[in-house]
């Protein structure tokens, strides 16, 4: 009997991967999706336009992380056994801009859909995107899953809730519930505001004379970045587990957005001093330095290794959206890897 999963966030990088994954093993998926005034289903149009890709068992539907009733209906209507919480207002800056809506979608969302797994008394296994940032300024090096907590954003403190309300729930009530801490991970389907995606796309667009300048912000932060598309199957395999856990998901490897630079200009033989200015909007009122993982755990309990190594990663990331502007220009429909 094909299992039934739910995901919130189903629209944005990790939430189309994660799809793909799942429909490929045969689950009915469905995704919570937000009302926008602009389209914004554009990374799940070729499951939906290919018949062979799952179509029909992929369901869409509305809601938000800020309506409990709406989450609380739809639990109960699709009866999961699985639900991945991938949702939340994700990017960094604009925490600091937005921090009580960022608190209310990503932390207090967290306990709202938690609220209706008990509510609903069925065995749901629940997965929550918990975040590198929690380590924020970290207190270990590399961090491991008994690294003490930092947060340096309110997006940090908020996901330092949402970590805590999943174990609390997993104490409390027995709910089968686990964090996955997840280090960065890039991917041609990063958002456009995400530093590596900004980057690789403004390389692009360099290469095609459309655009000189490429304005950026703290150039010696470094980030341990890996591959989306590998850090999908970890979330799945958590939820396959007897018992539920916390386990860190990264590369153990790390690199500054300066050796980004050096990565993604060096592919196409391009100098990134030509071509970067620092502009200080970009800056943060505090910065998460160095972050580097250990997934020891995650290798020996789950099984489960990153195999896309950084200089892979970048030059992927640079190919696609070479190949993403070449389309566009030719007028063809928006290519998603
Ligand atoms: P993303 O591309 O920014 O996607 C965020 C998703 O959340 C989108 O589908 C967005 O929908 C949805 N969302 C935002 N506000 C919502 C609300 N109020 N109600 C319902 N849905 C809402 O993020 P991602 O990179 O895939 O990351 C997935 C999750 O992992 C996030 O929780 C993120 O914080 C966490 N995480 C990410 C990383 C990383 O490096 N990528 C690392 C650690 C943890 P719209 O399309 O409508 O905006
Ligand atoms: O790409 P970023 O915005 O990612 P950040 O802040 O590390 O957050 C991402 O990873 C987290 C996991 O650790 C996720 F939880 C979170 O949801 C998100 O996916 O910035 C990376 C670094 C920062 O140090 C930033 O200061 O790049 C630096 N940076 C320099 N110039 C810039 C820029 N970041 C952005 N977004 N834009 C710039 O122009």
């Amino acid at each position: 009997m094909a299992k039934t999963a739910l995901l919130t966030g189903i629209t944005g990088q990790d939430g189309s991967y994660l799809a793909e994954f799942l429909l490929a093993r045969g689950y009915e998926v469905h995704g919570i999706i937000r009302r926008a005034s602009t389209f914004n289903t554009g990374r799940l149009e070729h499951i939906y336009a290919d018949p062979h890709s799952g179509r029909a068992r992929l369901f869409l539907h509305y809601g938000d992380l800020s309506d409990a009733s709406a989450l609380a209906r739809l639990i109960a209507k699709i009866r999961p056994e699985e639900v991945y919480n991938l949702a939340a207002q994700s990017h960094v800056r604009v925490s600091f801009d937005s921090p009580e809506y960022t608190t209310d979608v990503t932390a207090t969302g967290a306990v709202r859909l938690l609220e209706a797994i008990r509510e609903v008394g069925l065995p749901v296994r629940y997965y929550q995107a918990s975040s590198s940032e929690m380590f924020g300024k970290v207190r270990e090096v590399p961090q491991t899953e008994t690294t003490p907590f930092y947060p340096r954003s309110p997006y940090g403190c908020a996901k330092v809730y949402a970590y805590w309300i999943t174990v609390n729930y997993r104490e409390s009530y027995g709910v089968h519930a686990s964090n996955g801490i997840l280090f960065n991970h890039e991917s041609p389907r990063r958002g456009e505001t995400f530093v590596t995606r900004k980057i690789t796309r403004a390389v692009a667009h360099i290469l095609a004379g459309l655009q000189d300048k490429l304005y950026l912000g703290n150039l010696d932060a470094k980030r341990d970045w890996g591959y989306a598309k590998e850090y999908v199957e970890a979330m799945w395999l958590m939820l396959q587990q007897e018992q539920p856990d916390d386990y860190i998901i990264a590369t153990n490897e790390t690199h500054s957005i300066r050796e980004f630079l050096d990565a993604a200009f060096g592919a196409v033989n391009l100098d990134w001093k030509r071509h970067v200015e620092i502009d200080p909007r970009y800056y943060r009122p505090a910065e998460v330095d160095l972050l580097i993982g250990d997934y020891g755990k995650a290798r020996r309990q789950l099984g489960w290794e990153p195999k896309t190594k950084f200089a892979d990663l970048v030059k992927l990331m640079v190919d696609a959206d070479i190949q993403l502007l070449k389309d566009h220009r030719e007028g063809k429909i928006k290519v998603t890897a």
